[in-house]
């Protein structure tokens, strides 16, 4: 080798180590904690100024964040430092020496356990910011908070930030099962790997943890609410524990869904009674062996008589009856039972009326460690429904309010959806919502899909979910544009842009799915596609023409008092909203009413007029969203650029299948033509009805049969 050419040859290797962090491919998984140099070069510059050390006297969690953080976004390390200089971030809790000295309590004492204050503070002529809490996991909170506003290119001159959660329990619950295949996943299999659990901590579980706690979620229930009572074996409890330590120093609690059968199942008793004491003291024995293997477990979530569970039901007892025996096994441990009343059992009645007809009655009779979780909505996450009457109808149970982050009728991972408008409608409903929950239980959207979610803006979802579980007054534009710069890019361009889809996004999917109150008249069993004709399912109540109920005089469910009479569970004031087809808002109208089809809407137009109005204006601004799209792509990576482009694809032409679908099949009744000039579909309805979708249960395969 000629002299000389051997320092560029390293050059050139050390160089070429580096460049694919340059050119890294962006494949989602840091989902908005991405901590990529600040790209504005002024602020950087006063961030950099701003930001010189670090004084603090514990290495927490919290402040290894905070440091990697900063490394990432300001581009170098910043140090620790003994003593407060000028720059200092000040970071511990009240009690810890760089921070007591501070005299801070007064303005402590409202944060509670979870919250925090970020304060700009001058002390001996020196700058700096002080990140506090009482407690550990509130100074974590507080250092995510910060990490935003960086990462949103936010101000960091004269601080003056608190907050704290306005509802104690923010918890995701896992439809995993034990096999890692996961109930209305569209994100490939379970992030939990049951088979190298205990002994291998996959990083991804410190990163589920980090990413949970950024957004101040602080539960986790790992398994399926269709619950294998092998969850509650010691194999398992072991790998739980497991998990749980992980997720303990990120302030993150793990629950699971128990099967209420598991006393036969896995402890050799005949009855599951929750009246007989030898079933009472299995419990309690299990609840003792659970919190050997967790001392901080936070309790059981049960779905009971409900699709084919078991439950107290079977033995003649009530709902209270059931958690009240499982409260007095964990109250000792102070853990707490998380009772769903999503039941959906054969009855005559209205389905939308089931479970208020069974929990409302139980109002006051169950024990205060009973959380009653309910959906948002009395059917079952549809695009649009109204709330749930049991808000505001159970004075006296803390309630938990159930979304539905995975997008089981709102296109799966497929179609670009978010959700915080759906959440809002429902939190923003009055009083009845507000005032009653104690908690958000999110039915998570993620997998082992190397970005968690599937579709890149499903991560979205996940992060609104925690954000309105933190703090619900929060608005959906405030969410989607802090998600979008932490995640993409501050381009303001293309955040206004994106903004602009997303905040639109659920609507438009409304209006190419479910238009004007319809609900429920998707494809039998997978719940992909439009199938408002099918009606061979066994339970009535299972087929879509149950719901929509047309016929050739109109189209809608008749639920006031000429009806089903669902109306009447509701309060006076949420009631009149909707009682009278005349005052009626267009966007609920066939949920209440089944209106005539030439019913004339508040716009002017007749009901049918009015309903392709809808689908077509769906499908229009699906188009709109791939074009606009495709104005601000250049702005990011091309890789989550070009599967964003990909998908929107997609779900163009699967609105296109909602819309000629769904009026040719309800033009079937309203024997009235399509809009002249629009569109035409281009197929017939039997090739619609015709089409077969394979969807193997209980897996994650899906595809259309061509
Ligand atoms: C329905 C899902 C079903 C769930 C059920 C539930 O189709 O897979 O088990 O909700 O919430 O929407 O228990």
């Amino acid at each position: 080798m000629k002299q000389g050419l051997f320092p560029i040859l390293i050059l050139f290797t050390i160089g070429a180590f580096f460049i694919p962090d340059v050119v890294r491919a962006e494949d989602g998984y840091r989902l908005w904690l991405r901590y990529d140099l600040i790209g504005n070069p002024r602020l950087l510059q006063s961030y950099r100024k701003t930001i010189l050390s670090i004084h603090t006297d514990s290495l927490s969690t919290a402040t290894k964040e905070l440091r990697s953080g900063l490394q990432g976004l300001l581009g170098k390390t910043i140090p620790y430092a003994a003593d407060l200089s000028d720059g200092a971030l000040l970071i511990g809790t009240a009690s810890s020496p760089v921070i007591a000295h501070l005299h801070l309590e007064k303005n402590l004492q409202q944060l509670g356990d979870e919250g925090f204050l970020i304060r700009s503070i001058t002390l001996n002529n020196k700058h700096g910011i002080v990140i506090t809490a009482n407690t550990d996991k509130g100074v974590l909170y507080g250092v995510f908070h910060f990490l935003r506003l960086l990462q949103t290119q936010q101000s960091i001159e004269n601080l003056a930030i608190t907050s704290s959660p306005a509802l104690p329990y923010r918890i995701l619950d896992h439809w995993d099962n034990l096999s890692r295949t996961v109930e209305r996943g569209y994100a490939g299999f379970s992030i939990w790997n049951w088979f190298t659990l205990p002994g291998y901590l996959d990083q991804r579980y410190t990163d589920y943890a980090r990413v949970n706690a950024s957004i101040g979620i602080n539960g986790t229930v790992l398994n399926n609410v269709n619950a294998s009572p092998l969850i509650l074996t010691p194999a398992f409890l072991e790998k739980a524990a497991a998990l749980a330590k992980v997720f303990r120093p990120y302030g993150i609690k793990v629950y699971l869904s128990v099967n209420f059968s598991s006393p036969i199942a896995i402890g050799n008793l005949k009855t599951a009674d929750p009246l007989d004491p030898a079933v009472q003291e299995w419990w309690k024995k299990k609840a003792e062996e659970v919190y050997k293997y967790i001392p901080d477990f936070g309790g059981f979530l049960v779905k009971a008589n409900s699709e084919g569970q078991p439950g107290p039901q079977n033995y003649g007892r009530t709902h209270a009856d059931g958690a009240n025996m499982l409260a007095d096994a964990l109250a000792p441990h102070k853990g707490i039972v998380i009772w769903r009343a999503f039941v959906y059992s054969e009855t005559p009645e209205d389905r939308a009326k089931q479970a208020y007809n069974e929990f409302q009655p139980l109002d006051g009779k169950f024990k205060k460690n009973v959380w009653v979780q309910v959906k948002n909505g009395p059917i079952d996450f549809q695009p649009r429904e109204p709330f749930h009457p049991l808000f505001g109808a159970m004075p006296r149970t803390p309630l938990m309010l159930e979304f539905q982050l995975t997008q089981e009728y709102l296109g799966f991972s497929t179609h670009l959806v978010f959700l915080a408008p759906l959440f809002k409608e429902c939190l923003d409903a009055g009083s009845p919502v507000s005032s009653t929950i104690t908690g958000l239980a999110g039915v998570a959207n993620i997998g082992d899909d190397r970005n968690w979610c599937g579709h890149p803006f499903a991560q979205a979802n996940w992060y609104a979910f925690g954000r309105l579980a933190w703090s619900p007054n929060t608005s959906s534009a405030q969410i989607a544009e802090e998600w979008i710069r932490q995640t993409f890019t501050n381009s303001s361009a293309f955040v206004d842009t994106v903004k602009k889809i997303m905040l639109t996004s659920r609507e438009i999917t409304v209006d190419y799915m479910t238009p004007l109150g319809l609900h429920h008249i998707m494809g039998y069993s997978h719940h992909y596609g439009p199938a408002p004709w099918y009606d061979k399912a066994s339970r009535a109540d299972w087929n879509p023409v149950y719901f929509h109920k047309a016929d050739s005089a109109g189209i809608g469910f008749d639920r006031t008092s000429t009806g089903s009479n669902a109306l009447e569970q509701y309060a006076p004031e949420a009631r009149t909203q909707w009682e009278d087809i005349k005052t009626c808002p267009d966007s609920w109208l066939l949920w209440w009413h089944h209106a005539p089809w030439s019913w004339q809407m508040h716009t002017g137009r007749t009901l049918w007029d009015e309903l392709c109005h809808k689908y077509y204006t769906g499908v229009d601004s699906v188009r709109w969203m791939q074009k606009s799209w495709a104005t601000v792509k250049d702005y990011i990576d091309p890789e989550r650029a070009q599967q964003v482009k990909m998908l929107l694809d997609i779900q163009e032409q699967e609105a296109v299948w909602w819309r000629d679908a769904c009026l040719l099949y309800f033009g079937t009744f309203s024997r009235m033509p399509l809009p002249t000039g629009a569109e035409q579909p281009a197929h017939t309805l039997d090739y619609y009805e015709k089409q077969k979708f394979y969807y193997a249960p209980g897996t994650t395969t899906t595809g259309l049969e061509k």
